[in-house]
């Protein structure tokens, strides 16, 4: 059986557990908490030296870590990874941006305050560089879903998945996304597509 390690809270963990429940892909989930200190056990470690979930293992022990490489590995084939050349590179091109231009801005201002062990870290600095840089981020995704409907183009693919995890739940971190229509709109064409579930979902 394969096995997803990840946390229920997390968003990076939320993209394949999205995946996995529109492909009918079934898993067994092991929670594996930040809050508690489990990404950091010897045991765990072992598995994936970064010590950071999500983290997936084939039905062969074989593993294979970073959410939007998981995306990658298990899209192959499907309608959620585009045939074609330009739309996957368009694919390609929002996996990156999402965890070099807003994760880390959006997902971490939430967690900053949010998340009582980060509290320490939320510096008036931290907060406003992250506020600035994640408007910047929503920004750039309410020009590209002016002109289409999903990332990659017509349809929607894992470069939404990836996007959606942590833009569905920005409010919390302190983003006013009503700024930003056209991202609205689209975070509700992903909740209608066909297999949508929410971040609690569990197999
Ligand atoms: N680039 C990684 C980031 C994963 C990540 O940040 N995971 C967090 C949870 S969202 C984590 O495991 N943190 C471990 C810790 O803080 O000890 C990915 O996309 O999978």
């Amino acid at each position: 059986m394969t096995i997803l390690y990840s946390m229920i809270d997390s968003g990076n963990c939320y993209k394949p557990r999205l995946l996995m429940a529109k492909l009918g892909q079934s898993f067994t989930n092991v929670e594996v908490s930040s809050h508690t200190g489990a990404t950091r056990t010897a045991e765990y470690v072992a598995k994936n030296p970064n010590a950071m979930v999500p983290m997936l293992e084939l039905d062969d022990g074989r593993r294979i870590a970073e959410s939007n490489a998981i995306l990658l590995y298990l899209a192959e084939g499907t309608r959620f990874l585009p045939a074609d050349r330009y739309e996957r590179g368009l694919v390609y091109q929002w996996l990156f941006f999402e965890q070099y231009s807003h994760e880390p801005y959006i997902a971490v201002r939430k967690a900053l305050v949010t998340f009582p062990e980060r509290a320490k870290d939320a510096t008036p600095e931290r907060l406003a560089t992250t506020l600035e840089r994640g408007n910047k981020a929503l920004g750039v995704m309410e020009q590209r879903l002016q002109r289409s409907p999903f990332f990659a183009g017509n349809v929607y693919s894992i470069a939404d998945i990836a996007l959606y995890a942590y833009t569905h739940t920005a409010e919390y971190g302190g983003f006013a996304l009503s700024s930003f229509p056209a991202v609205g709109a689209w975070l509700k064409r992903v909740e209608a597509d066909p297999g949508h579930v929410p971040i609690e979902w569990l197999p």
